[in-house]
């Protein structure tokens, strides 16, 4: 089980069925589903290296540098793989955490960040056969793949502390390699100085208390995933990620009618008016019953923005 000094364990349970994760997850508490995609033919198959294979020519948008700095640069599959192998190959030759790697070996390769790698390369979607699509509202299911987003990158990749954007759930998925997410609650939302809607500048590992002294109060929660595992996020929950080996993962950002309602009524809380119109069309979909094929036209610019 993962634990943290500071916060309460994050629960750690298998597969769980929709009744489970309803009645005592969602909307209220993180959960770790330990192995829960582990059969999946995604986990055994896919690597960065086979990405490249596979997609060779797909033109991908990398952020670099800091990620919410919002800095991008685009590379053909083919030639972002093997940059990741070069680097993790150089990497390993250096003794030390890889922040120390990157001084001596270059800077660690741009993390492709928030990708709909399923709607680019839809041969994908074949490995994920199987995946346990009722855990999603019924206006996600029949294409749930295409509310999907991508996070593929080198070691030492990261996300600095955040909530996402349109107060979705989260339900993401670990298929390669292992991640440390550090969370705190939506509730001590307001001791994480958050700043342009959802970005807060406090490090919950290490934090800067005499600048942030209201953080000392906030509890941060942690979990480790590896290969296979599925951890559910409520909406508004902060999160820090880190990937502690190369990892490839993708997350499904979605709505029942209660967090839709409550994206639309957050306008009045400084989130910025295109989310405004994003949770509209959730809202449509997922309580006004509009099917998803009506609705994903008007939603692919934030499938594909830069956050
Ligand atoms: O994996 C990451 O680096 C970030 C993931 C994330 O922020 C998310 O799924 O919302
Ligand atoms: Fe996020």
């Amino acid at each position: 089980m993962s634990t943290d000094a500071r916060g309460r364990p994050i629960d750690v349970q298998g597969r769980l069925s929709p009744d489970e994760f309803y009645a005592r997850y969602v909307g209220r508490e993180p959960v770790v589903m330990r192995g829960a995609v582990a059969g999946l033919r995604a986990v055994s198959r896919w690597s960065i290296g086979y990405f490249g294979d596979i997609a060779p020519d797909a033109v991908v948008r990398l952020k670099t540098g800091n990620v919410d700095a919002g800095k991008t640069t685009t590379m053909r599959m083919a030639d972002y793989a093997r940059a990741v192998a070069d680097w993790e190959k150089r990497a390993a030759d250096v003794d030390g955490a890889p922040a120390d790697a990157a001084r001596e070996i270059g800077e660690r390769p741009p993390y492709l960040h928030d990708v709909p790698l399923l709607s680019i390369i839809p041969k994908l979607r074949e490995d994920m056969a199987g995946f346990q699509a009722n855990l999603l509202p019924p206006f996600f299911r029949d294409r749930w793949w295409d509310f999907t987003q991508f996070f593929v990158g080198p070691t030492g990749s990261q996300t600095p502390l955040h909530f996402d954007t349109l107060l979705t759930h989260n339900l993401f998925l670990q298929i390669s390699g292992r991640k440390r997410f550090v969370m705190v609650g939506n509730r001590d939302r307001n001791l994480c100085y958050v700043r342009d809607w959802r970005w807060s500048p406090v490090d919950p590992e290490n934090p800067d208390l005499d600048r942030y002294p209201l953080f000392a109060t906030a509890e941060v929660r942690t979990a480790v995933l590896e290969a296979g595992d599925l951890l559910y996020m409520p909406p508004g929950t902060l999160h820090k990620v880190v990937a502690e080996t190369p990892s490839m993962s993708f997350n499904i950002d979605w709505h029942d009618w209660r967090s839709a309602l409550n994206g639309v009524a957050a306008a009045r809380e400084g989130m910025p008016a295109t989310n405004l119109r994003y949770n509209l069309l959730f809202a449509l979909g997922v309580v006004g019953r509009l099917p998803a094929g009506v609705v994903l036209p008007a939603l692919k610019s934030y499938y594909s923005y830069i956050s």
